[in-house]
């Protein structure tokens, strides 16, 4: 991945302001009628204070490089005359039905004619007079391409210390380990793609993690990326942000995990497997001295639930993770591909349905055993530790057995769609 560092020696702390008057020639487009290649896309809800110098901007962008362009303003459901604004600055509005940033900008990329769409806030935190490096990266063929913060200016007061230092580098730095990107401000407003790339990522969540569907995406799908350092103003309006850190965070954060199984259950789920099973065989048969600490059945008892929950764990994980393919997010793993093969619901059940047999066995024999002394009280010492074992193998086996049901339900589900 490419960084094309187009910083200026030094930033000032507010963006340059063109003075495009109000009433000025339409920018929904090239005049000439020729095909637009650059829409500009504004997410909008009540930003009268600072539409107008966003588009502003934009048409500075457009003008001064001479640019086949739109600009488009998404908006549902501004109270404050932000549509009239809009119009009035020579911008196409795009008025969508359903609520949330992500709807927004869906209902305006949707209506953008351009070849390359690019977005970004309307509050005056980025300047689009100096969007041009996105247009020039789109050019030479990447597919999306990320602003950075980080790797470029962030001005005193632009963002809350609790996004710059935690919320930022902390989903940020999960995004990267859970897609493998090395994109470094995931949440950053301001990037652009090629349309044919938005349709290949197929965006569907509707609120603010829209921002983070788009870069996992991106990366699930292998699309080309690089990033471009930018500059982040304090934005220009006098009430709150429409972000509300804690709830979107969430949002941002539950997502990220949905999307990746494999960091978030099958790999914790297989560590729990293994840890219960080391602790289980270490005191399977007989007590274990460690340290002047003996670890009996107590442990043993531990160790199955351990085993049994990492299991769940991993199952659910599989589970999610052969939905994932189901819709075709990212490329499928070569050893998931591989286990996937292999896998049969026939041999699922016979797999599962041994294991649960041998669990039968061992409560059986203690079962009879116990019947045959007369039902009395069992010492301890000497049933407990088969009990166990034999419940833990009868959970297993039916785990592997339900799940193997539900597993084929995938197989089914695809069958279904046309190839
Ligand atoms: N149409 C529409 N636009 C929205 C909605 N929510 C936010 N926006 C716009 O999306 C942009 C980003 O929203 P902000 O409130 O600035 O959120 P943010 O930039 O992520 O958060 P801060 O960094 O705290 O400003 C702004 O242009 C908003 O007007 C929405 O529900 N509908
Ligand atoms: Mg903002």
């Amino acid at each position: 991945m490419n960084v094309t560092d187009t910083r200026p020696e030094s930033v000032p702390d507010e963006p340059p302001r063109s003075g495009q008057p109000a009433g000025a020639p339409a920018t929904a487009g090239p005049a000439d009628g020729s095909a637009v290649e650059v829409s500009f896309v504004m997410p909008c809800l009540n930003e009268a204070e600072t539409l107008a110098g966003c588009i502003q901007a934009a048409r500075k962008c457009i003008e001064e490089n001479d640019l086949r362009a739109e600009i488009v303003v998404a908006d549902n459901g501004s109270t404050d005359g932000s549509q009239a604004i809009a119009e009035q600055h020579g911008a196409r509005v795009v008025h969508v039905q359903e609520k949330g940033y992500g709807c927004a900008l869906m209902g305006g990329f949707a209506a953008a004619r351009g070849k390359y769409l690019i977005m970004g806030d309307a509050d005056l935190s980025y300047d689009f007079s100096a969007a041009l490096p996105f247009v020039e990266q789109l050019r030479s063929g990447y597919d999306v391409v990320m602003g950075s913060r980080l790797k470029g200016r962030i001005v005193p007061g632009a963002m809350p210390w609790k996004h710059r230092w935690i919320g930022n580098p902390v989903l940020s730095g999960l995004g990267r380990l859970f897609f493998k990107t090395p994109i470094s401000d995931f949440h950053c407003g301001l990037r652009a793609f090629t349309k044919a790339a938005y349709q290949r990522m197929d965006v569907r969540t509707t609120g603010m993690e829209f921002a983070s569907e788009l870069v996992m995406k991106a990366a699930l799908r292998g699309l080309r990326m690089t990033e471009v350092p930018i500059t982040l103003y304090r934005d220009g309006r006098s009430r709150p942000p429409h972000l509300r850190s804690w709830r979107d965070g969430w949002r941002h954060l539950s997502f990220m995990m949905l999307m990746c199984p494999r960091w978030t259950l099958i790999i914790p789920g297989l560590l729990l497997m293994m840890l219960g099973l080391l602790i289980g065989l270490a005191v399977a048969f007989r007590p274990l001295g460690l340290a002047g600490v003996t670890l009996d059945v107590h442990t043993l008892l531990a160790a199955s639930l351990t085993i049994t929950l990492g299991y769940q764990i991993l199952l659910v994980g599989l589970a999610a993770r052969l939905y994932a393919l189901d819709l075709e997010l990212g490329p499928p793993r070569e050893l998931l591909q591989r286990v996937l093969g292999v896998f049969t619901l026939e041999r699922g059940v016979v797999a599962g349905a041994s294991v649960f047999l041998v669990g039968l066995l061992f409560v059986a024999y203690l079962t009879v055993g116990w019947v045959v002394r007369g039902c009395g009280p069992l010492p301890i010492e000497r049933t407990l530790r088969p009990m166990v074992i034999g419940s833990t193998l009868i959970g297993l086996g039916a785990q592997t057995v339900l799940m193997s049901f539900f597993f084929r339900m995938f197989a089914l589900q695809k069958r279904r769609s046309p190839v």
